[in-house]
């Protein structure tokens, strides 16, 4: 398995997850096959219109809208991995629920001022108990797309529920000189493995109407976070790229410094921006017949700027950008479909329905107020059609809500990984 087959893994059903749920998925492919619009330009496909369909809806069959827990690509450091510790050892150093605990703390080397610290050594540091008398009035839930500044693929898609940051620093009754919170989580207890991020305070105390908070996260798609995605408890921030997003969360430090300190930004990465919009493929077809249809399928990531379309383009293999237009923006591109949100939302979710979402789903029908919805992934699929044989090459992107085509506005690669990418297709007489 390339990397890439090992990106793509997470979209498609592993055969663990669909054997147990071969009808349920069954269902899901329906109702999502059948709620997509094949578009005017497809139906009107001469050759093989009706083909077309139903290969179009058995790539999309393929597709899952949540990620399994175990589904997701997993980045992360620790020697070992603090998930793969003993029971003991886990129980030990408080990564099992009844053990966990949370301090927060004002930075030694600043001078903020709290009036109330939560430390261990107190015994006044949040444990699981606290969190879940918390949960009772304040748990959020949220959808939204967990990816790496430097992955070629999202790593899955969540729907995340946690507790705010802001509840749990409120407790700590934080008085002045305070500008950042740094947190981070278990790191077998040596320096050089810690994995530190931080945000500003501002981005916890308050978040803009429609968009989500910061959570302390301790649930993904209904179930306990697991050992492995970082739980008891893992940092989620929405809208910013997974290093934000520290597992095995246990220490939050409140500080008067004004600089990011994340370990993430001293290996040469931008900590700070939002996630971009960007497109990848999922399944294409190696080699395909002249004149006859074949679906393609990707994976759009919808950044800061929205998704408006995601589009394809064919070249011939090796095709140069011109200098003065390096993206291809004057090609001619030819937009693909967006998927429109699915009936079944998988993830292992119980009859795959989702729970009230307060912001993102109606709970009257259901159904997502609006689709695509920033922060997460939205499928798309389309029929790709070659007449002349020969070898080409095909790449795809979005354009978002501001009419702009990836890799713009953001073309730099240390704020997130969003070129263009390019996959070849043999076409045959
Ligand atoms: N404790 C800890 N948290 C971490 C990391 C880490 O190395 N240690 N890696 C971060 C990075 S760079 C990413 S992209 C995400 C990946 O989350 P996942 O492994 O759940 O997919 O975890 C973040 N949280
Ligand atoms: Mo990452």
């Amino acid at each position: 398995m390339n990397l890439y087959e090992k990106c793509v893994r997470f979209m498609k059903q592993t055969k663990q997850a669909a054997e147990p749920n071969r009808r349920r998925s069954h269902r899901y492919l329906y109702a999502l096959g059948a709620a997509l619009v094949i578009p005017a330009g497809i139906g009107a496909l001469q050759a093989g219109a009706d083909e077309g369909q139903a290969l179009l809806k058995e790539a999309i069959s393929h597709l899952q809208y949540l990620t399994m827990a175990n589904d997701f690509i997993t980045y992360g450091r620790g020697d070992p991995p603090p998930d793969q510790l003993a029971p003991e050892k886990k129980r030990e150093v408080g990564l099992m629920r009844e053990t966990w605990r949370l301090e927060v703390v004002a930075d030694s080397e600043s001078n903020s001022k709290l009036d109330n610290p939560l430390t261990r050594e107190a015994g006044t540091a949040l444990d699981w108990e606290g969190l879940m008398k918390l949960a009772e009035t304040k748990a959020v839930r949220f959808m939204t797309v967990l990816t790496c500044t430097n992955g070629n693929m999202p790593l899955g898609m969540g729907l995340w529920e946690g507790v705010p940051l802001k509840d749990v620093i409120w407790l700590a009754r934080p008085q002045e000189n305070v500008r950042r919170v740094y947190y981070y989580g278990y790191h077998n207890d040596d320096p050089k493995q810690r994995f530190q991020s931080s945000l500003p305070i501002g981005r916890v105390l308050e978040e803009p109407p429609g968009e989500y908070p910061v959570i302390l996260c301790y649930k993904l798609n209904g179930e306990w976070l697991t050992s492995k995605r970082g739980g008891p408890v893992r940092m989620l921030v929405p809208g910013q790229y997974g290093n934000k997003s520290v597992k095995w969360l246990q220490r939050i430090v409140l500080t008067n410094d004004y600089k990011a300190n994340d370990t993430y930004a001293t290996w040469n990465n931008d900590t700070v921006s939002q996630i971009k919009t960007c497109a990848r493929f999922i399944e294409t077809p190696k080699k395909i017949q002249a004149g006859k249809p074949a679906p393609i399928t990707g994976v759009a990531q919808v950044g800061m700027g929205g998704l408006s379309k995601v589009q394809y383009l064919v070249c011939r293999k090796d095709t140069p950008a011109s200098e003065d237009d390096p993206y291809f923006i004057r090609a001619a591109w030819q937009d693909a479909d967006i998927l429109p949100a699915p009936t079944h939302w998988g993830g292992g979710l119980p009859d795959g329905k989702l729970p009230s979402i307060p912001g993102q789903i109606d709970p009257k029908t259901g159904r997502p107020y609006r689709w695509p919805m920033r922060y997460t992934v939205a499928y798309w699929a389309a029929l790709l059609k070659i007449d002349k044989p020969g070898q080409y090459d095909l790449r795809c992107r979005t354009v978002d809500e501001n009419g702009i085509a990836q890799p713009m506005p953001r073309p730099f690669l240390k704020s997130g990984k969003n070129d263009i990418q390019k996959v070849q297709v043999i076409v045959e007489q």
